[in-house]
């Protein structure tokens, strides 16, 4: 066995270097995806909320920034009580965002610019207002057991309580009374977020129904979102009641936060890889209809070993594009470039070794790039992620350099730090100063809306940082960005082979090479200057050209440096060019 897979690695190594460059891949296989928080993109009709003809309106900006895709955060029917994350009718769409129709002319427009469209599908649980829950809580014979209903306790005090200690991700109680049905249901994020009983074969069938339905409309694919949160522990094996999730004994932890417990229970259940198996299913079945790859992308925040099940293994496959969060989870502003090399390397390393790679800096619920790591390390983490061998995943704004706005207390929508109740230390975890307005321009509400306000503050600086300034800017994040996709359509980011060093703790580097195409990202991270060798990888010597540089580089593109001497200004991230 052991000596089977030492020669297979070896035959992969050949034909990396000799395959003709004719190398089919499908669409996906290395395309850019860019994430749309649909609410915050572009308003069209002056209601402050961004919406569907919004997007439509700015297509030809995807085009231009070199994106293949664009996944849109849920547009579906909710009370927008977690903003789209509650859907309350999976088959409409939000009037906040349009109608049908605008959504259609929405899939038409991208289809004549070739650029593919996602949407975003919650799984896990509906709203609370949707026709199934309120029929579920009423007990109708079809919905009753839909959802996850318990008996609660008496407790001491004779009070009525939850059937146990499961505490939400958005905190407090993951059970909310239904005095309706005088019992309990399990919500794993927000009490407007009741979960589905994924033990219910009719609750499964209609999941797959859903995913059909858009994807005959003509979506390329659909995100299933927190996929890992789809099953609960079995509650016959333990005597037909939920088990208690052992506390883990943080410090500075209370019974309210979700760290408080180990969540043994409520997640990464055995039975999430088969399901995702059977919806990959339905993706497959349409696509083999009509000869074009609808891809599953998902989404579970869980730890390396589960992450990569969802790729799927013999003949039950799983998703297309498993979210890789590493340089989310795994990074932070104390990282060096030790560390980056070792997240980027052990994603690469527990990879299986034939599925596409996908990176992703950003979304609508993580501290954006600007803010997370720093304004001056924007360009270096495009680099990362859309030079990296793989799939290239940007929350819109990263383009740019957006950074998180501050909204206050007052203006916070954020359920998660809503139900917070501190309006001190809810900014800890609000997601809304991600989600501020995308800034297209240093006009009224920085371009987004002509509204009298929006429905979250356009984030400070916006007057500066904007697409239009970065557009007229000889050089700007954006401009950056754009040399990165062209730069990544050629065979050896596409096809090519990775090696990577972390050549000091404050400079890593990557090569990629193609055949005789060879090139080096190297990037300073740290915030002083370094004089560094190159010529510590195998084969890069003599002179190497500049393809890209950082905004703050004093390098311009096809100036040359030396392999075996380059000074590197803190912060300083370039794309080089072998020369031969
Ligand atoms: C749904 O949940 C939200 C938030 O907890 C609550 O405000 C609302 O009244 C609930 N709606 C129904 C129909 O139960
Ligand atoms: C399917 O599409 C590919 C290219 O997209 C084409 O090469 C192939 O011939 C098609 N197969 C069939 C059966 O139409
Ligand atoms: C760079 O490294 C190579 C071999 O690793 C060495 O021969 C060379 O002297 C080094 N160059 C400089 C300027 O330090
Ligand atoms: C990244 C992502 O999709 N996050 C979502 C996970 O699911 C919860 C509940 O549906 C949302 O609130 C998050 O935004």
């Amino acid at each position: 066995m052991w000596q089977l897979l030492v020669i297979g690695t070896l035959v992969v190594v050949v034909q990396g270097r000799y395959e003709n460059i004719n190398v089919k891949q499908d669409w996906w296989e290395t395309a850019v995806f860019y994430q749309i928080y649909p609410r915050s993109f572009m308003d069209s009709d002056g209601d402050g909320v961004g919406d569907i003809n919004g997007i439509t309106s700015r297509l030809e900006y995807l085009k231009e920034l070199g994106v293949d895709a664009t996944w849109l955060s849920p547009i579906f029917k909710s009370p927008n009580h977690d903003f789209g994350y509650d859907i309350s009718d999976y088959y409409s769409i939000n009037p906040d965002y349009g109608t049908i129709e605008d959504f259609e002319q929405l899939l038409k427009k991208a289809g004549e610019l070739n650029i593919k469209v996602i949407l975003d599908f919650v799984p896990n649980h509906s709203s609370n207002e949707s026709d199934w829950f309120i029929k579920s809580s009423n007990r109708d014979e079809y919905y009753s057991d839909w959802y996850i209903w318990e008996n609660g306790h008496m407790n001491d005090r004779g009070q009525k309580s939850p059937p146990n200690n499961w505490v939400s991700l958005f905190s407090k109680s993951a059970w909310s009374y239904m005095p309706s049905r005088d019992q309990y249901y399990l919500h794993q994020f927000g009490p407007s977020q009741p979960d589905f009983n994924y033990r219910n074969p009719v609750v499964v069938e209609e999941m797959k129904n859903i995913i059909k339905f858009w994807l005959e409309k003509g979506v390329a694919g659909m995100k299933i979102n927190a996929v890992n949160h789809l099953f609960e522990v079995d509650k016959d094996v333990y005597g037909g009641r939920y088990p208690n999730e052992p506390i883990t004994g943080k410090p500075g932890i209370g019974p309210d936060d979700y760290g408080f417990l180990d969540h043994i229970y409520t997640k990464d259940q055995e039975e999430t890889y088969d399901m995702v198996s059977q919806l990959r299913d339905v993706f497959d079945a349409i696509t083999i209809r009509d000869n074009l790859t609808r891809v599953m992308m998902s989404e579970a925040s869980t730890s390396i070993k589960n992450a990569v099940r969802y790729y799927g293994s013999g003949n039950h496959a799983g998703a297309h594009i498993p979210f890789n969060l590493a340089l989310i989870a795994d990074l932070n502003k104390n990282s060096d470039a030790r560390d980056i090399k070792y997240t980027i390397d052990r994603w690469l390393t527990y990879k299986p070794l034939r599925k596409q790679a996908n990176w992703v800096s950003g979304n609508h619920d993580k501290s954006r790039v600007a803010s997370r790591f720093r304004g001056e390390l924007v360009d270096a983490f495009n680099m990362l992620v859309l030079l990296l061998p793989g799939i290239a995943i940007t929350y819109m704004g990263e383009e740019i350099g957006m950074a998180n706005g501050f909204v206050p207390w007052s203006e916070t929508r954020d359920p998660r730090a809503c139900r917070t109740d501190d309006p001190v230390n809810f900014v800890e975890v609000s997601r809304d100063p991600v989600r501020t307005p995308f800034q297209w321009s240093n006009g009224k509400h920085a371009g987004f809306s002509n509204a009298d306000s929006t429905w979250l503050p356009v984030a400070e600086g916006y007057e500066q940082l904007n697409v239009a300034a970065q557009r007229s800017a000889v050089r700007s994040h954006y401009q950056v960005y754009r040399s990165l996709t062209a730069l990544r359509m050629r065979p050896a980011f596409r096809l090519g082979r990775y090696e990577s060093l972390a050549l000091n703790s404050d400079v890593y580097a990557f090569k990629r090479w193609y055949n005789d195409d060879t090139y080096v990202v190297v990037m300073n991270v740290g915030r002083v200057y370094h004089v560094v060798n190159l010529t510590a990888f195998d084969l890069i010597f003599g002179q190497l050209e500049v393809e890209v540089s950082s905004v703050l580089s004093s390098r311009t593109y096809s100036d040359s440096v030396q392999a075996n001497y380059l000074d590197l200004a803190a912060d300083e991230a370039l794309v080089l060019r072998m020369q031969v």
